[in-house]
């Protein structure tokens, strides 16, 4: 249907270890979860969001050594931490959806492809025209199909930037446990790429297949010297955000 100019959708990615129990394996923190819908029921314009895997997924691709790809050897492992990452999404857009938001599941694995564990197509055709439709796509880190390599685990922490990029995203939010990049215990409010070698990257305990923060602000750091800023905020920042603020640390370029 043809529109007028639409304005340009926000990402959110909710993390992980926000919204499962990183400590305790397939245990989703429903409390978190709910309380992040609620928030994000208030934003009015087009609308995208990702979660990342936490203790549904990680621990399955871990054991089964997904990240470096999948041969016969694996390929059940394929399907344990896609049924994983499944549950969780589930679970995410059913909260989603209690709260009044039109959520709809957009899985990775059936959609996304990627060249060398980096993203060639994530589905960004379907997802215009499900934002011009109204819908809330709620994707996930999931296993995604790879050409070099069979599959990979794709996480969210890719596929936001990227999805940022392809969408034309004004704002890119990610919400951590950690509340933003930490350096000796404070919260650093801005990295931008002459900075960023000079921080010491906290780093995430637990069964973490895709880097943890320092590969989220490599691609961050990316996307910012594409023209987009981002931010990482803690759960609780979600609504100030959402106004306008920049709570947590800053991305630029
Ligand atoms: O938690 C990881 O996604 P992330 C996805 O966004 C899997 O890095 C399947 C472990």
């Amino acid at each position: 249907m043809p529109s007028a100019a639409q304005p340009k959708p926000l990402i959110i990615k909710l993390g992980g270890s926000v919204i499962t129990d990183k400590a305790s394996e397939g245990v989703i923190n429903t409390k978190a979860l709910s309380g992040l819908a609620e928030v994000l029921a208030s934003v009015t314009g087009p609308l995208v969001v990702i979660h990342g895997a936490g203790s549904l997924g990680h621990p399955e691709a871990k054991r089964w050594g997904i990240a470096d790809g999948v041969t016969a050897e694996n390929a059940l492992g394929v399907y344990e931490t896609h049924e994983a990452v499944s549950r969780l999404n589930r679970a995410v857009v059913s909260a989603l959806r209690d709260a009044g938001v039109n959520a709809v599941s957009f899985p990775p694995f059936a959609s996304a492809l990627t060249e060398n564990r980096r993203i060639v197509y994530a589905g960004e055709e379907q997802i215009k025209e499900l934002l011009l439709a109204g819908l809330v796509p709620v994707l996930f880190g999931d296993v995604a199909a790879d050409r070099t390599q069979g599959a990979c685990i794709l996480s969210g922490d890719q596929i936001a930037p990227y999805l940022a990029a392809a969408l034309g995203a004004e704002r890119i939010g990610f919400v951590t446990a950690s509340g933003g990049v930490l350096q000796d215990g404070l919260v650093i409010p801005e990295i931008s790429g002459r900075t960023a070698d000079s921080v010491a990257f906290f780093k995430a305990e637990g069964a973490d297949v895709t880097g943890g923060m320092k590969g989220k602000i490599a691609e961050l750091l990316l996307l910012a010297e594409s023209g987009i800023e981002s931010q990482i905020f803690a759960a609780e920042d979600l609504a100030a955000f959402l106004s306008g603020e920049n709570p947590g640390t800053r991305i630029t370029s």
